[in-house]
């Protein structure tokens, strides 16, 4: 994904025609559409090929299988025309290596989930965040998701990974956190929703997102 906004549009509306409504409305403001089981479910993952024309498509599947149905899953959405995957890690090296070798095979990029960013995302994920994001660097992922409701987390996962891996962060807006905060803990991109699709003027939400954190 190339840098000019740091900014990535959740599109978590239900219907095809609000999603490329916005998706259009913002699509000069952001560096990729982040797709997932709401709009995939509403719509069918046809929905995926008409919004790669307008901007690279992370397909937000969370993926946490084994490694030959992880395998399948990616297989299917690469084809559908998806840019990115994001996967899970706590599912083990072997489910990622899967990932990360359809992927490499596609020539395509996997983003792995470390510690999410609501606050039941402390319950689990926290105590193995860390391994998480190791694993993701040692496995050759393209880069981790991480909370933009903890930009101190951010800078703690940023530490692990080094310079080499992109850093994604949730959490902006409607979850309480701050786009500049977290980019200037170490975070490349602002994953954002509700705060730009639900706005009267998602083109001048996503605008303001993104003067707020002058990436
Ligand atoms: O801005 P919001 O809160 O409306 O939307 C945030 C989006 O990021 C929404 O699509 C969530 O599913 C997703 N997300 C989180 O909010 N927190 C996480 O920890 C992880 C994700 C995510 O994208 O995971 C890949």
């Amino acid at each position: 994904m190339e840098k000019k906004n740091c900014l990535i549009l959740a599109l978590d509306v239900t219907d095809r025609e609000n999603a490329l409504r916005i998706a259009n409305e913002v699509s000069e403001y952001v560096d990729s559409i982040k797709v997932g089981y709401p709009l995939v479910l509403g719509e069918g993952l046809g929905i995926v090929k008409e919004l790669a024309e307008l901007a690279p498509v992370i397909a937000d599947f969370k993926v946490a299988d084994i490694p030959n149905t992880d395998r399948l899953i990616c297989e299917h959405v690469f084809n559908a025309g998806a840019d990115a995957i994001i996967t899970h890690g706590f599912t083990g090296r072997d489910s990622l290596d899967s990932c990360v070798k359809v992927a490499e095979e596609y020539d395509r990029d996997v983003y792995v989930v470390t510690e999410m960013s609501h606050p039941g995302g402390v319950e689990f994920f926290r105590p193995v965040a860390e391994t998480i994001a190791q694993m993701a660097a040692d496995a050759g992922a393209t880069g981790v998701v991480a909370p933009a409701t903890r930009p101190e987390r951010v800078r703690d996962i940023r530490k692990i990974i080094g310079d080499d891996l992109h850093i994604i962060s949730p959490g902006v807006g409607a979850q309480g956190g701050s786009a500049a905060d977290v980019i200037n803990a170490g975070a490349d991109w602002v994953i954002v929703g509700r705060s730009i699709y639900n706005s009267d003027s998602p083109a001048d939400a996503a605008m303001r997102i993104c003067n707020e954190m002058k990436c």
